[in-house]
Formats: C-alpha cells, sequence, structure tokens
C-alpha cells in the first residue's frame, strides 16, 4: 500500500497563544499525521533532538510500524529514557496514529480498543488570590458545566504561589532570557490549605469532585499529615506531594491516608511509575501522551496499572497542545481503566492554530467519529507567531535554599 510509506517529516516551533512544536509527517500519497512534541521551558532541545536524530530515520518507514519504530528509537538511542528524548519519540508516535486513522478512515481510539466509553469526566483550574477568589472562581465553573475542579488558592505570607494567575488562564512559563524567582514556605501552605477546602465543600456541598495539586514541594512526613487534614473534605485526588523520583516514599504516605494520591506528569517512562503501579502507591497515573513516549507505551502503562485497581488521569494543560490533548482523548475512550481528563482549554489563537473535533459539554469530553486523530494544524496561521524563549519559574525557600517547583 503506498499511502504507507513516509515521505518527510518536519518540525515547526512557533507561538500560537504560546510556545508549541509540532510534528509534521507526510506519506507518498500526500497523507499528513501531526505529533505534539512541546515541553514547557525545554522546546528548542526536543526540537533539535527530532530534526537531527528521528526525522531522518522515518523516511522509507511505513507508518504502520509504530511498535518497531517506537523501539528503534527507544533502544537505537542507547542514552535510553528522558523528558527530551520521549517527548521527541512520543511526537513522531502520536503523529504515525493519527496518519493510520486517516488513512484506514477511522478514528485513533478504534485502532486501540474500540470505544469504552462515549464521554470523558473532565476536570479544570480554580485558581484564586484568596479563598474569596477562588470561591468566586469554582462558582463560575460549575455554572459553566464543570463536575471536577482543582483547587489552588494563595497563601497568606507568600507573593507568588504555583498554579495562580495575574489575571484569568494561569501560563507558568515566562517568556524571557532567565526563569523567575518564586519563594516557598511549606509551613504556611501545610496550615492553611485545609481551611481552603473546608470553605468550599462548605459552598459547595459533597457531590462536586474536589482535587489539588501539591507540586513536588512536600516530604513524605508533610505530605502524610496534608493527606490526613484533607479527609474530611473528601478530595477526588491529592496531586504531585513529593517528587516521585525515589517511588518508595510513597509508601510513608499512601499508608496513612484514604485520599487518594495522583503522581507522573513529569514521567517519561514506564520506569519512573513501575514501583509506584506495582506496589499500589497511588491511586491515579498522571502521564500524559505526549510526554509519556506516545499512545503505544502509554497503552502498556494503562494496561499495567489496570491489573493494580490504578486508573489514569492524564496531565492536560495548556502547555500541550491539541493534539496532545486529542490523543488523550483517544487513549482515554479506548481504556478500561480512565480516571479522568486534565483539561485547562487554550487561548482563541491557540484554537484557531489548532482546529480540533473534540469537544467539551456538560462536565465531560467527547470525540467524533473523524478519521484519525481529530486535530489540524493551520500551520500558515501558526507561523505567523514566532517562537520566544520561555523559562518555567524556579522556586527557593524563604532562606534562599533552591527547592522544588
Ligand atoms: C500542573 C501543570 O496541570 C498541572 O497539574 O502541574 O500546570 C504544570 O505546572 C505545567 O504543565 C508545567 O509546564
Ligand atoms: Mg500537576
Amino acid at each position: 500500500m503506498k499511502n504507507d510509506i513516509i515521505e518527510s517529516a518536519e518540525v515547526i516551533v512557533c507561538s500560537p497563544g504560546r510556545n508549541f512544536v509540532t510534528v509534521k509527517v507526510t506519506t507518498k500519497s500526500g497523507h499528513i499525521g501531526h505529533g505534539d512534541a512541546t515541553l514547557n521551558g525545554r522546546e528548542l532541545a526536543v526540537a533539535s533532538y527530532l530534526e537531527n536524530y528521528l526525522c531522518p530515520l522515518i523516511i522509507g518507514k511505513s507508518i504502520f510500524q509504530t511498535e518497531d519504530i517506537w523501539n528503534y528509537f527507544y533502544k537505537g538511542a542507547y542514552w535510553r529514557k528522558g523528558p527530551v528524548t520521549m517527548t521527541a519519540i512520543g511526537a513522531i508516535d502520536v503523529a504515525l496514529w493519527d496518519l493510520k486513522g486517516k488513512i484506514l478512515e477511522t478514528p485513533v481510539y478504534n485502532l486501540l480498543g474500540g470505544k469504552s466509553r462515549n464521554k470523558m469526566l473532565a476536570y479544570t483550574h480554580a485558581n484564586g488570590k484568596d479563598i474569596d477568589d477562588t470561591l468566586k472562581r469554582v462558582e463560575y465553573l460549575r455554572n459553566a458545566s464543570y463536575q471536577a475542579i482543582r483547587i489552588q488558592c494563595g497563601i497568606p505570607g507568600i507573593e507568588k504561589v504555583y498554579g495562580i494567575g495575574e489575571k484569568g488562564a494561569y501560563e507558568p512559563a515566562i517568556k524571557g532570557n532567565k526563569p523567575l524567582e518564586e519563594s516557598w514556605s511549606t509551613h504556611k501552605y501545610l496550615n492553611f490549605i485545609p481551611s481552603v477546602f473546608e470553605e468550599v465543600r462548605k459552598e459547595f456541598g459533597a457531590d462536586l469532585h474536589l482535587l489539588h495539586d501539591s507540586h513536588h514541594r512536600l516530604t513524605p512526613t508533610e505530605a502524610a499529615r496534608l493527606a490526613k487534614d484533607l479527609e474530611p473534605y473528601h478530595l477526588f485526588w491529592l496531586e504531585d506531594v513529593v517528587p516521585a523520583e525515589h517511588q518508595e516514599s510513597f509508601a510513608q504516605i499512601k499508608h496513612k491516608t484514604v485520599t487518594p494520591l495522583a503522581v507522573g506528569e513529569v514521567f517519561n517512562t514506564i520506569h519512573d511509575a513501575q514501583e509506584l503501579i506495582t506496589k499500589q502507591l497511588i491511586d491515579y497515573i498522571r502521564m500524559t501522551v505526549s510526554h509519556g513516549g506516545g499512545l503505544s507505551p502509554m497503552l502498556k502503562i494503562a494496561h499495567l496499572a489496570e491489573l493494580y485497581h490504578i486508573k489514569t488521569g492524564c496531565h492536560g494543560p495548556s502547555d500541550i497542545s491539541p493534539i496532545a490533548l486529542a490523543a488523550c482523548l483517544h487513549f482515554n475512550t479506548a481504556i478500561n481503566n480512565f480516571g479522568i481528563q486534565e483539561y485547562m482549554g487554550y487561548s482563541e489563537v491557540t484554537e484557531e492554530a489548532f482546529p480540533h473535533e473534540y469537544y467539551f459539554e456538560d462536565g465531560h469530553l467527547y470525540l467524533t467519529e473523524i478519521p484519525g486523530l481529530g486535530v489540524d494544524f493551520n500551520e500558515d496561521f501558526a507561523r505567523k507567531y514566532p517562537y520566544e524563549k520561555a523559562y518555567l519559574p524556579v522556586n527557593r525557600l524563604e532562606d534562599g535554599t533552591m527547592f522544588n517547583w
């Protein structure tokens, strides 16, 4: 079948609404597939890895060889794993699945196991500078039909806190030639956060799913304290409580609380989560299709997690493109152990750059029957917005100690 042979693979770095790296794979028959290679704050590293090492090697290969191509790139690099490598491999993998769907004239989820569900519970972010501001944002999102909301709130005595934007949606990466520096006090955070959830529950009752992200900032003991303090408010999940390189640390938390734990948005291979999954130290795996190496490995991770009663909760910030979000939706549609999908939404400019079929309604995300991923890339429009280097912030303790952002 001539249609399936790859003729070209390009990388487009641009900034329609924010920085994105998009992979475009074209077959000899002229079919085009897209992947998202955006890694917030390190975009050019992934673009270079793709342009110099991966794109030249797929010319002449068949788009159907996703398993062989993935292993060719993973094992063939010798230097395995890592967010840059796996985001690059993931973008190619997703573009090939997009092409498979287009050439076989079927939505990608039909190639991943078919429909296990017709809709996907979504959650979005309520960020407030104080409790009143946060309550107002929750009210607005509830009225917009959200049934699951992540709650982040300013902390008295801390000037700038993760997740709290100046106005509107929170964009963590700041354009410029060096990272902004934020400061942090775990003491002030731990003493304050339970009161936020007490007020939210008082105002909105028990049915609304509430989530919270500690963004890698606690020790296991501090995390166990917060998880227990939040038990009366029945969170859907408490996310990224401690940096997860040391997976067995989660045993000190999981065995002390019934607050569900979620982790994994910074993971890039199954090895980052294997102990967390097989020892049931978490409740949700947050790995996302683009940074997790693509749809091919994510299916394997979901199938392993399913054996251990762990559900998925793909990372879906505004700093992965609608292509990656759509890939998550096809993945979510097919697997059995879907949990929830993060959905921050995008600016109007980003929406125009990436026209898509998926839609949000009544607290859920939906796909259509369109072949492939159902997302296009308006390349001419997107190229009007040139890339500008942007850094994620860094974070120090109040005494100046370098800490986790
Ligand atoms: C956050 C992200 O959505 C989340 O759970 O952890 O917003 C994260 O801070 C950004 O993706 C970093 O670029
Ligand atoms: Mg997070």
